[in-house]
């Protein structure tokens, strides 16, 4: 190495410690405040429209004191649509996205069956949900229904705030244990858990440090590879090696030995898979295939032909398209929409050509539009940059005598800039 890349070496990692301080000094100097959302809108709009379908979702209460119990209940459709590029929710948890702990989930129910290991669930079918939360640390927080999918990663539901007023060091989580006694799992055993922590870093520090300060790893696998491993055996580095092996050997086990004198009564923590049955498919007379579809990107409308039949003996209305937990309604959408739900996810752009309705043994076609600024807000609309520009969504008809019926719909989208 000459003298003029030493230098230039050198002026690097000045820059770099420079860099390093400025960025300390700013965070510490200036008040930095936390990210309040979760980037949900940044998820691609296929894995929000056409994977999980959320619906009747209710957050309560909405605020609540430190310890208090809230719930998350509502349902979600498996998208027939499901995107290719997805992988197929062969193995699924159900979980609940916040900003950080600040909840405690109680249960997860599916289908009210209890849920706290992953399974399968299946595409078409749906399933009702009811999470318990105890509430933990003071604040207001985003709170979204979520779907973990193996390949696919988290898929995110709408979320609505909630609000946790007191104060944390208030907070309690307290169990009975299977012998009768009463622990606080907010604080039981934590000096332990921070000993065994500092036990095996300290060895494994130890561990590398021993080698990283003989000759360094790199020169150590060049004479391996070039002269065998004659050379590299020092007397010392067998002897450190053996004691290293019989301490961790003797602390595995005396640790276990000691953890069942003290807890004779344990039970494993519960692996294998829940297989919870989807909900029974609801009779549905309504049956819609999607002729054509295209997004004005100026007007900020989606545009979907269909053709609608009405297999029932009464007649049926549209009233709401939901869609990555936006909802756009029309006046009987309106008069059956949760008051409680998301304002920010509420649009009431939904029109149709004939408001008519469709009569029973009616086969006809409709021209539905949903016209709102949310489709630009929600950056669902980035769905038309995708190599596969498909929408997805549930578009629920009501019945003359206020029955309702989902149907998941999904096509193909065009984008268009004039109105046609
Ligand atoms: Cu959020």
């Amino acid at each position: 190495m000459n003298m003029r890349s030493i230098l230039k070496l050198g002026v690097l990692g000045l820059y770099g410690a420079a860099i390093g301080a400025a960025s300390l000094a700013l965070t510490l100097t200036v008040d930095v405040k936390t990210a309040a959302a979760h980037g949900e809108r940044s998820q691609e709009p296929f894995l929000r429209m056409r994977t999980i379908q959320w619906y009747d979702l209710k957050w309560q209460p909405k605020v609540t004191k430190v310890n208090d119990i809230a719930t998350i209940t509502g349902n979600f459709h498996l998208a027939e649509d499901w995107p290719r590029a997805v992988g197929k929710p062969e193995r699924a948890f159900f979980n609940i996205g916040s900003p950080s702990p600040v909840f405690v989930r109680l249960s997860t129910k599916l289908n009210g069956e209890p849920t706290f290991i992953s399974g399968p669930l299946q595409i078409g079918r749906d399933y009702a949900f009811e999470v318990r939360l105890k509430a933990r640390i003071p604040g207001r927080h985003h709170m979204h229904a979520m779907v973990n999918v193996k390949e696919a990663g988290p898929i995110a539901g709408p979320a609505s705030w909630m609000n946790i007023s007191g104060n944390w060091d208030d907070f309690t989580n307290p169990v009975t244990t299977l012998t009768g006694k009463t622990i606080d799992l907010e604080t039981f055993n934590f000096a332990n858990g921070v000993f065994w922590h500092l036990v095996w870093l300290g060895l494994g520090c130890f561990w590398i440090g021993y080698f990283v300060a003989r000759p360094m790893f790199l020169p150590r696998s060049r004479v391996l590879l070039a002269y065998g491993d004659e050379l590299l055996l020092d007397p010392m580095d067998r002897k450190v090696g053996w004691a290293v092996a019989i301490l961790t050997c003797a602390l595995v086990w005396g640790s276990y030995r000691y953890t069942e004198s003290v807890h004779p009564y344990t039970i494993p923590v519960q692996a294998g898979e829940s297989k919870v049955e989807p909900l029974p498919i609801a009779p549905n007379p309504v049956a819609i295939k999607v002729t054509h579809a295209n997004y004005d990107v100026p007007g900020r409308a989606l545009r979907v032909t269909m053709e609608i039949t009405n297999n029932g003996d009464s007649s049926v209305r549209i009233g709401e398209f939901t869609t990555a937990g936006v909802r756009f309604v029309n006046e009987l959408g309106r008069k059956h929409l949760d008051p409680d739900y998301p304002r920010e996810l509420v649009a009431t752009g939904l029109t149709m050509d004939d408001e008519g309705g469709i009569r029973p043994g009616e086969t006809k076609e409709v021209k539905m539009e949903a016209k709102d600024a949310l489709w630009e807000v929600q950056r669902l609309m980035a769905l038309l940059g995708d190599p596969e520009s498909r929408f997805g969504g549930l578009l629920m008809t009501w019945d003359e005598e206020e029955n309702r019926y989902i149907n998941s719909i999904a096509g193909a989208v065009i984008p268009v800039f004039t109105k046609l």
